[in-house]
């Protein structure tokens, strides 16, 4: 196809992208008091403004939602306003933001919810570990979702999406995907519901097709999206049939008409080996934007433009170490490696004082 590469620009329901490559969202554990995010959040999120869309780290949309120490909220005040200081400090750069709103489900620890068990479709312990008391820890054992509850679950993503609209943001991401509370719900290993919540394919789509629709009526279509890990075992999610779930989840998301999937092909931050489930059906199901994740490279993220199999591409790890990894990509200079030791936790040093490559072109 002419004209269609990495560097050229994209239109994401109605905005102008710079380019097809999407700064996937990373979780960081930087958040300060009342998890409003870091202090360098903004300089963080504007070091990386060149990306054609940045998708903000996993965001809670409640206090019950969260799964780990020190992830950023976005239901105070206080989380809205510093949330807009990022979006103001990433749209002075000429990029574009996107919110990623979790509820992590029974990926998280009592210690997190006053002694509280986390909740989840079914009590049903994860074969996971969380980030708790400045440590690694087994998930706690949660507690089913009463059918009552439900509805107030939905509420908090809408609220959520609403408070991000209000911080500035051009759109929101549903987080579906890793085995966080949307994807227990959808896979039969964490869902064993009788209820309308649970049973067939259709019972076990409904609330994240539910939340979808309740985000997209908030904000609009246009500026919604979501990610999907359809064969992904992250946190310990596992599902008997994957491909006849995920072929009527995005069958319906068609039908919202929302901006886009943003589908993580394989086991997340692993092999893209995932046959014999067949992405390419997802992307022909779907008739708005499709973004392809996982392990992707520059010779791999143009072949898959080329072939039509995506039409935006997200890169997670390389931008932690890479601000300038549009750049780089252009110019063909060598990717920085992260130093592992800061990727979760602590302040500025491994988050903004990573270098361009050559400081004397940059802008
Ligand atoms: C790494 C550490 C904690 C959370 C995900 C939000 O996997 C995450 C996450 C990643 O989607």
């Amino acid at each position: 196809m002419t004209g269609t590469s990495l560097f050229s620009t994209y239109d994401l329901g109605g905005i102008t992208l710079a380019n097809r490559i999407v700064m996937a969202p990373l979780t960081r554990n930087r958040a300060g008091a009342g998890l409003v995010p870091s202090e360098f959040a903004a300089e963080y999120y504007a070091q990386r403004a060149s990306a054609g869309l940045i998708i903000t780290e996993a965001t809670q949309v409640s206090a019950q939602a969260q799964g780990y120490q020190d992830t950023p909220g976005l239901y105070t005040p206080e989380q809205i306003a510093a949330w807009r200081k990022v979006t103001d400090a990433v749209h002075a750069k000429g990029g574009r933001i996107f919110v990623q709103l979790w509820h992590v489900g029974r990926v998280s620890h009592v210690d997190l919810h006053g002694g509280e068990a986390p909740v989840a479709p079914s009590a049903i312990r994860a074969d996971a570990k969380t980030f708790v008391n400045n440590g690694f820890a087994d998930v706690s054992e949660p507690r089913a979702l009463e059918l009552a509850e439900i509805p107030g679950i939905i509420e908090s993503f809408r609220q959520a999406a609403a408070n991000a609209i209000s911080a500035g943001f051009d759109g929101v991401e549903i987080h579906g995907a890793n085995g966080y509370l949307l994807d227990q719900f959808a896979k039969d290993g964490a869902n064993q519901r009788s209820d309308s919540y649970g049973g067939s394919v259709e019972n076990r789509a409904r609330l994240m097709l539910e939340v979808v629709a309740a985000v997209a009526g908030e904000i609009g279509a246009n500026r919604t999206g979501i990610r999907l890990s359809p064969v992904s075992p992250a946190n310990g999610i596992s599902s008997s049939d994957p491909q006849a779930q995920f072929d009527y989840i995005v069958a319906q998301l068609d039908k919202l008409d929302i901006a886009y999937i943003h589908v993580v092909e394989g086991a997340t931050g692993g092999s893209r080996d995932v046959a014999p489930f067949d992405f390419a059906a997802l992307r022909k199901a779907f008739r708005n934007t499709y973004i392809a994740n996982n392990g992707f490279d520059h010779a791999l993220a143009e072949a898959h433009l080329a072939k039509g199999e995506a039409d935006v591409i997200a890169f997670g790890r390389p931008f932690i170490a890479n601000p300038d990894l549009v750049e780089r990509l252009k110019s063909g200079a060598a990717l920085a490696d992260l130093d592992p030791a800061t990727l979760y936790g602590g302040g500025a040093k491994g988050y903004i004082d990573y270098p361009v490559a050559n400081a004397d072109t940059a802008a």
